[in-house]
């Protein structure tokens, strides 16, 4: 699964039970439901995220139990199954990653918790200082790049980056895979993989979608514009 990150990162879905406020019926298996249609629209990451007042946090088998459901999805797509800020939860259900945000934990500790486990590793960027401190970092796989718009779906939010910031990234030259996140959707996607990003990171432009599977189709088919990296 490390192999070939960049590609993985494409169009890179994150969802929990959270996302599925909108919608009626059991939280969890409108995630699968949803997730299923997503991977069969080639969607090509996944990211369990599952956190906050309206998730299953207080309910760790039956978090564990959907994040193993999840797991073996994205498995049977032949797609990475990344878990959101857990790390041993994400150890305990079979992630092939571990995703986490500045504010979750000590990067270094969490690298020296998974330096045995050949885990993908990716990290969340808000600013370009913080941007420029890890970029030499080895342990770290990709960088989550955002939000680049304000978004509903993560109220804690940091301050918007704007399209700018990932027009600007290139000529910084990061040797690493960057996936841009926080409100995007199927109208911004071709204006923001004209930057030469690798991919686009989504939660509500796939949950939210009246039609997941033209949403997948629109989200991935922006043309992709090589830059010089
Ligand atoms: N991190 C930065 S913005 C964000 C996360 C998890 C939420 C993205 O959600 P949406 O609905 O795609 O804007
Ligand atoms: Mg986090």
């Amino acid at each position: 699964m490390k192999a070939n990150i960049r590609a993985s990162l494409h169009l890179y879905f994150i969802a929990g039970t959270q996302d599925m406020r909108h919608l009626s019926g059991d939280p969890a298996e409108n995630l699968l439901k949803i997730l299923k249609q997503a991977l069969e629209s080639g969607i090509s990451c996944f990211q369990f995220r599952d956190k906050g007042q309206f998730s299953l946090v207080a309910q760790p088998k039956a978090q564990a139990d959907l994040a193993q459901k999840c797991r073996r999805l994205c498995h049977d797509y032949h797609i990475p199954f990344i878990m959101n800020d857990d790390v041993e939860l994400g150890l305990a259900v079979g992630a092939d990653g571990i995703h986490i945000g500045q504010s979750d934990g000590n990067v270094k500790q969490i690298i020296e918790r998974l330096k045995k486990q050949n885990l993908i590793f990716g990290l969340s960027i808000n600013t370009l200082e913080q941007l420029q401190h890890y970029r030499h970092y080895d342990a770290i796989d990709y960088f989550g790049i955002g939000p680049i718009f304000p978004t509903d779906s993560k109220p804690d939010h940091s301050a918007a980056l704007g399209v700018d910031f990932l027009d600007n990234l290139p000529q910084l030259a990061i040797d690493k895979p960057c996936v841009a996140i926080g409100g995007i959707n199927t109208t911004n996607a071709t204006r923001l993989r004209q930057s030469g990003i690798d991919g686009l990171a989504v939660i509500s432009a796939i949950t939210q979608a009246p039609d997941i599977c033209l949403a997948v189709r629109q989200l991935k088919a922006a043309p992709i514009i090589l830059n010089n990296r």
